[in-house]
């Protein structure tokens, strides 16, 4: 690597290793990485994967293939004897928002662990010019601003492959872009960004506005900030349409070249479908094999056996159903076959919930990939547990041996390895390197459970990581936190259902003790950090109350002694990255049965966070594997929370008028303390939410949730019997590695 780096700054701009800026360093390093990844070799078989996906949030990438490479040690070796830090260059690398949240952050995780098993398997979604807007903070309120990424040296490879996407009024060609997925000493694949020449940034104006009826300017630029935005929802079919046509033409073009016989496609290829977003895929590849001479029948049989379907959510709002006027808008030419499914349907089965048109006329994608695929997963037990007995269930009750689950995993070598070197290095160092090939060796670690050295070993590796939070804080943001103090993290995007207005409660609930005298034992630091989706008013409102309660406190030097709260502005995977590892308590507070898996949940484990939730998604998971010692639950069961919904059992008003602490807590919203501080309007939309809907039932289980901090609050303060939780945490992590997800997906679905 020293020879190479010398020789390529040298040539690229006449400098040694020392002189080089961070942004040269990073620029060669990039380059050469490049290089050995064309150079890798590629994963190959009989069978092949195409996950595709609207979102791939594969983060920031030199680090991440440098592990994977096996080069990143001697790289930053290299740096330190020439007088630099690695973590500085990575600094100067721009972070690609190809993603809202856990959905397109899992997809990257997938891809890393499928290349890391050695399998044939690439990513195929849209090359978005600004991604996810860039969050800032004005006036205690969140301000959206674009968000570049691409700039002339970046990770993308622009290709020969270009395809015709016919539209209604016109065709549009694209171009393809590849990522190199190089696994973890393994071979490479690919990620596959579909891009148009023709897109335009200049029409970006006021921050992310933009002029929605030019589609061959408009149609990359974006990521859409999930569907709370009502706005455009034309032009998020025709960037659908455009990558899964995209995505067909070259799954055929591939299978083509390798000469197989597309009547026996299934046996080459699997089509993963991520969420409904490329449910068009079906369509139209039945359009494709239809104009090479199949029949319908032949068509639909032979796509039926190769697309399988991930859904990520029951949330109804989340579910797409598209207006049929709006498909005959986009693309007329997928009609006439939807239609034709639609009537299959409605000839085997007598069942209007189970028809894709329903009597409004809108196209239920989830029933068209769930009739038209041979696999349909949930992303965790109790997640598929509610799709087959009450979501999904007329489809469950057809199809019972399509239905599936794989829980959710996450990539190690990113969220320990990459993120947390001091603790990888240690756990290398104690239970020996094994556990980076086969997660299911940190169980090892359990043998020194009650090892003091090791507990106190423990405690420091995230103590430091504390600090580097700190540092890493007053520089991005100038706050000042106590690493001394106990680090309460809640980082995710931000949905009502998720309840980080509970927590917000607990932070009134925490600066009124202090007020009357009730001091905590330890200084307390509520972090938050996350987006809220444009045009969801409320989850704004949400975040306005944080930033104003984070002022109050800030300018209160009684209560700052205590509590302190921090908002992360644009929470993002790098932000993620470096919180993680500091945290001591993980904040997994849902609604139980909303929240599908999470995996936010999972990181914050494996890097000896102790759990403080809801029994819903993974964390059901994470509780069976730890035990009752090692996590803090409460709150109430999905089943008393779907009875409630099913009886509109559920009045939050009765329980504000009848709790005297709920409801001076809900008061504080508007009192004067915080109006003097916040927007009006903001905050008193927002109390009236909560007493008049609190349609995720915040006020029914706000007094257990702040018992139960509390009591972890307490606990902590016994330092050994903290730490041997979060070594257990660390140790029954491994489950979690999404190189075991994989390997199930493989084993259940893929048989590649
Ligand atoms: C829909 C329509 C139009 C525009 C955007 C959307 C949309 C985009 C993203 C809808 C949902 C989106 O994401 C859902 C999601 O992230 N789900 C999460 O998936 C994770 C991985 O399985 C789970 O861990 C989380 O629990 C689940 O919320």
């Amino acid at each position: 690597m020293e020879q190479l780096l010398k020789q390529t700054l040298q040539e690229k701009y006449g400098k040694g290793i020392k002189e080089a800026s961070n942004e040269e360093i990073y620029t060669a390093l990039l380059c050469i990485t490049k290089e050995k990844m064309q150079g890798m070799k590629r994963n190959e078989g009989e069978k092949k994967l195409y996950y595709i996906s609207a979102e791939f949030l594969i983060g920031k990438l030199l680090s991440n293939n440098l592990i994977n490479l096996g080069l990143f040690d001697e790289t930053k070796d290299v740096l330190e004897k020439y007088g630099h830090d690695i973590t500085a260059i990575e600094e100067t690398e721009p972070e690609p928002s190809l993603g809202n949240g856990g959905l397109g952050r899992l997809a990257a995780c997938f891809l890393d662990s499928i290349a890391t098993l050695g399998l044939p398997g690439d990513g195929v979604g849209l090359n978005y010019h600004d991604g996810l807007f860039r969050q800032t903070f004005v006036d205690n309120k969140q301000r959206e601003e674009k968000n570049p990424w691409i700039t002339d040296k970046s990770w993308l490879t622009r290709t020969e492959r270009h395809f015709e996407v016919p539209f209604k009024d016109f065709t549009l060609t694209s171009t393809m872009y590849d990522i190199d997925v190089p696994g973890y000493e393994s071979g490479c694949n690919k990620l596959h960004l579909f891009d148009l020449d023709t897109v335009d940034e200049s029409i970006i104006h006021d921050g992310i506005q933009f002029d929605k009826n030019d589609i061959k300017k408009n149609l990359t630029l974006f990521l859409y900030p999930d569907d709370s935005d009502e706005n455009g929802r034309l032009l998020r079919i025709y960037q659908q349409y455009f990558m899964v046509s995209n995505a067909a033409q070259l799954i055929l073009a591939e299978a083509e070249e390798k000469g197989y016989n597309l009547y026996e496609l299934y046996n080459h290829v699997s089509i993963q479908i991520n969420d409904t977003h490329p449910t068009m895929v079906i369509p139209e590849l039945i359009r494709l094999l239809v104009a090479r001479g199949f029949n319908m029948d032949t068509a639909v049989d032979v796509v039926r056996k190769t697309c399988a379907y991930t859904n990520h959510t029951i949330l109804a709002e989340a579910l797409e159903k598209w207006p049929v006027s709006y498909l005959e808008k986009v693309v007329p030419h997928l009609m006439p076959i939807i239609r034709d499914l639609d009537a299959r349907v409605r000839r085997d089965f007598h069942d209007e919930k189970v028809y894709i048109i329903d009597k409004e006329d809108r196209v239920h994608m989830a029933h068209i990939d769930i009739h038209f695929g041979y696999a349909v997963n949930g992303v965790a037990a109790l997640h598929t547990e509610i799709l087959k007995e009450s979501e999904l269930k007329p489809f469950y009750d057809i199809y019972p041996e399509k239905f599936n689950n794989k829980t959710n995993g996450i990539t190690f070598r990113r969220w320990l390895v990459h993120c947390n070197h001091e603790l990888s290095d240690y756990l290398t160092e104690l239970i020996g390197p094994e556990f980076q090939h086969d997660a299911a060796n940190l169980e090892k670690l359990l043998a020194y459970k009650d090892d003091e050295e090791v507990l106190k070993k423990l405690r420091s590796i995230k103590k430091n990581a504390k600090i580097s939070l700190k540092e890493y804080l007053k520089l991005t943001q100038d706050i000042d936190i106590d690493e001394n103090s106990i680090f309460d993290i809640q980082i995710k995007r931000l949905h009502e259902y998720k309840r980080q207005q509970m927590n917000a409660l607990y932070a009134i609930y925490k600066y009124k003790e202090i007020k009357k005298g009730n001091l905590p034992k330890r200084p307390i630091t509520m972090i938050f950090g996350a987006k809220a989706a444009p045009a969801y008013t409320i989850a704004k409102d949400i975040i306005h109350l944080i930033l104003c309660l984070q002022k109050l406190v800030d300018s209160d030097p009684e209560v700052s002694k205590y509590l302190k709260i921090v908002m992360v502005e644009n929470y993002n995977v790098t932000k993620a990255e470096k919180l993680i590892p500091a945290c001591d308590i993980s904040e997994q507070i849902s609604l139980a049965s909303k929240e599908a898996s999470g995996t936010g949940n999972m990181k914050f484990m494996l890097n000896g966070a102790v759990t403080l939730g809801t029994e819903d998604g993974a964390n059901v998971e994470i509780h069976e594997l730890v035990g009752d010692d090692n996590i803090y639950i409460f709150g109430a069961k999905s089943e008393d929370v779907i009875k409630l919904y099913d009886t509109a059992g559920y009045c939050s008003r009765k329980i504000y008028e009848e709790d005297a602490l709920v409801e001076e807590l809900v008061d504080f919203i508007i009192s004067k303390e915080l109006i003097m501080i916040g927007d009006p309007v903001n905050l008193g939309r927002l109390y009236k939410e909560i007493v008049g809907k609190d349609w995720f039932m915040t006020l029914l289980d706000v007094k257990e949730y702040i018992k139960t901090k509390e009591q972890m609050l307490e606990d902590y303060e016994d330092e050994t019997a903290w730490a041997k939780k979060s070594l257990v945490n660390i140790a029954k992590a491994g489950f979690f590695s999404s190189d075991r997800t994989i390997a199930e997906y493989n084993r259940d679905i893929w048989h590649l």
